[in-house]
């Protein structure tokens, strides 16, 4: 063990090792214990057992979950030809073309990113993924593409499920080789909530694309087409996807008329975009602006046109259909039981509403159906990360949340003490957003506007109040930079008077944020990360650690104590076992184990307990702190 600490160590796989070297890395001495797998999936089970899963803030012991179906699929067949087949085949202009000039509605599959992403944070871990991935792709392989990645899920998987988005990515690029697996990008800010170094964003491009994403959606969040040049370059020339440039639809208004989205689309096409697509994020593109938006860009650009939606408002199955009839080449939903509310239209419910139209792209509706039963059952185990959302909103015309954060917000009142607040938390949404100067609100400018909305909430501010007391104000830190322009500039800049008073004489920026960015040295910095985290997953974990240095650290800590959590069932990853409940972990291939709960000691004079498990058969125990 100690020799493979130091064959494994990367001054070592430099060839520079000398002397010196043993002594100058006394972390080789701290032997890496045997602990073998299943050690170490006792140890995370006994935690959870003991203090509860951290995220779980009300655990429910009477909730009894059903068994998720997987529908059935031939699991020894050949994969019928998908989309990504006719991507190879044709390559990306040539595919585009296809997309074009074909006449069927396309679909892309949001279950795996948007769906879970709206209605239960993002939480969906990948075991859940992975065992319909498969099936889905042998069942559906006349689907555009599938979501599945980017957006907040790089962040929250690391972050609350302790599991490598990119592990993540890969096993979904191995379950579905005919599928056009699709990812988020938020431009200039990757996968992340601020702006990166250049290099970096072409490095991350590299590497999604490399590890299985063929689609690339890019948005700025601030419209700013400045600020997606780099990932649009990064995809056509790094990679072979597709870049699918978006426009972020924010209603039509004095400010954001027709022209300013037609405008901005054929930007994005001289780009090289070889698709656009309007992203409707918060759910306000209505069906009579459907028709003239689409309309118009269908005559505008020679590119299709993929259109997303929020149905927060409820009425976005109408928007697709006035949609469709207006040209637009693909729709983006989400299978029945993850969708609505928050999340995009109903899958199978377009379909059947598709049914008899002369742009209807048969799919089997009841295979759709068997999978939306699958995802009615596994929602089931994320019941604490429901938003209580019961219906749908026509306020939010209004205050123009992102389908995302809409659902987010009331979680977070409630957490920093504004819960029966909630609703001038809303207004104060869009007076913040007014006060902004009416900007684009996505992740990350959206969360800007969230949390402005939260400060005056929590301190009975009015916009006078802001403007007039301005100068005595501390801002939140996110106000200021958005102010200072590290997000970037929105169409038309800033108001004078709220960057004034929120910079306090500070100057703001004007060009890009990323241009004042240092490049990487990746070759130095990649090695200085390997010093500092020895037991890493290779250049996609310093990825990880680039676009979240802390959630990363915390992510190889865990995986350090417990070892692969990703393996460990759904429900007892959250909710620990209860005496008797027995469960199989997969902890390698073909290998599997048995773990039963036996009892669970008091603690004792240190505050430790002892948890008995049977361990196929075995006693085996393990101490645990109670931090209650
Ligand atoms: C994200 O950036 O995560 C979004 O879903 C924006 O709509
Ligand atoms: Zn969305």
């Amino acid at each position: 063990s100690f020799l493979m600490n130091v064959i494994d160590h990367p001054v070592f796989q430099r060839g520079d090792a000398r002397v010196s070297f043993i002594e100058s890395h006394p972390e080789l001495f701290k032997l890496r214990q045997p602990q073998d797998r299943s050690t170490k999936v006792l140890r995370y089970l006994g935690e959870v057992i003991v203090n509860g899963n951290p995220e779980v803030k009300k655990r429910d012991d009477s909730k009894v979950f059903r068994t998720p179906v997987v529908p059935i699929y031939d699991q020894y067949g050949t994969y019928p030809a998908g989309n990504r087949d006719r991507l190879n085949e044709l390559g990306r202009e040539g595919f585009a073309n296809w997309v074009r000039d074909q006449k069927q509605i396309l679909y892309t599959d949001t279950t795996f990113r948007d769906g879970h992403q709206s209605l239960l944070a993002t939480r969906v871990r990948t075991q859940d993924l992975q065992k319909v991935a498969e099936g889905f792709a042998k069942n559906h392989p006349e689907l555009f593409s599938m979501e599945v990645w980017g957006g907040a899920t790089f962040d929250v998987s690391m972050r609350f499920l302790y599991e490598s988005p990119w592990k993540r990515l890969a096993a979904l690029r191995e379950a579905m080789p005919n599928m056009l697996l699709q990812m988020l990008f938020r431009g200039s800010n990757a996968v992340g909530y601020s702006a990166y170094p250049d290099n970096l964003i072409e490095k991350f491009v590299e590497k999604s694309a490399e590890t299985g994403i063929d689609v690339f959606r890019i948005f700025d969040s601030l419209n700013w087409v400045e600020a997606m040049k780099v990932s649009i370059r990064a995809v056509r020339e790094r990679t072979n996807a597709i870049a699918e440039a978006a426009i972020c639809y924010s209603g039509i208004d004095e400010k954001y008329t027709l022209q300013y989205y037609v405008d901005m689309a054929k930007q994005l096409e001289d780009e090289g975009s070889h698709l656009l697509c309007i992203k409707d994020m918060a759910g306000l593109l209505k069906p009579l602006d459907a028709q003239l938006l689409v309309g118009e860009l269908k005559k505008s650009l020679s590119i299709p046109v993929h259109l997303h939606t929020h149905d927060t408002a409820g009425i976005q199955a109408a928007t697709y259909l006035k949609a469709i009839d207006a040209g637009v080449d693909i729709v983006d939903c989400a299978l029945g039981a993850l969708s609505g509310l928050t999340s995009q239209p109903n899958f199978n419910s377009v379909v059947a509403m598709m049914q008899g139209h002369e742009r209807e792209c048969p799919v089997d509706l009841p295979s759709l159906n068997a999978y939306s039963n699958y995802w009615e059952d596994v929602r089931e185990y994320y019941y604490p990360f429901e938003s209580g959302m019961k219906a749908g909103s026509a306020e939010v015309y209004e205050n123009e949340i992102p389908g995302g954060q809409y659902s987010n917000l009331k979680p977070q009142a409630i957490a920093t003490g504004l819960g029966d607040k909630f609703e001038t938390l809303k207004k104060n949404y869009s007076v913040a957003n007014q006060l902004f100067g009416n900007i684009i609100k996505v992740t990350p400018s959206s969360k800007v506007v969230g949390d402005m909305a939260i400060f005056m909430t929590a301190n009975n501010l009015t916009a006078d109040d802001v403007l007039q007391r301005g100068e005595s104000l501390s801002f939140p830190e996110s106000v200021k930079e958005l102010m200072k322009g590290i997000l970037g500039q929105p169409y038309g800049g800033f108001p004078e008077d709220i960057q004034k008073v929120v910079l306090k004489g500070e100057e703001p920026i004007t060009g890009r944020p990323n241009e004042h960015l240092a490049p990487i040295d990746f070759d130095a910095d990649f090695t200085k990360f390997q010093e500092a985290f020895p037991r890493n997953d290779g250049f996609l974990d310093y990825l990880s650690y680039q676009m979240y240095p802390k959630v990363y650290e915390e992510y190889y800590k865990a995986i350090d104590q417990y070892g692969d959590v990703s393996i460990i069932p759904t429900p007892a990853f959250f909710y620990g076992l209860k005496p008797n409940e027995e469960i199989l972990v997969p902890i390698a291939e073909g290998k599997n184990i048995l773990v039963r709960l036996l009892f669970m000691s008091e603690a004792d004079a240190s505050g430790m307990r002892t948890i008995t498990f049977e361990l196929n058969g075995q006693g085996r125990q393990v101490q645990v702190r109670d931090k209650a």
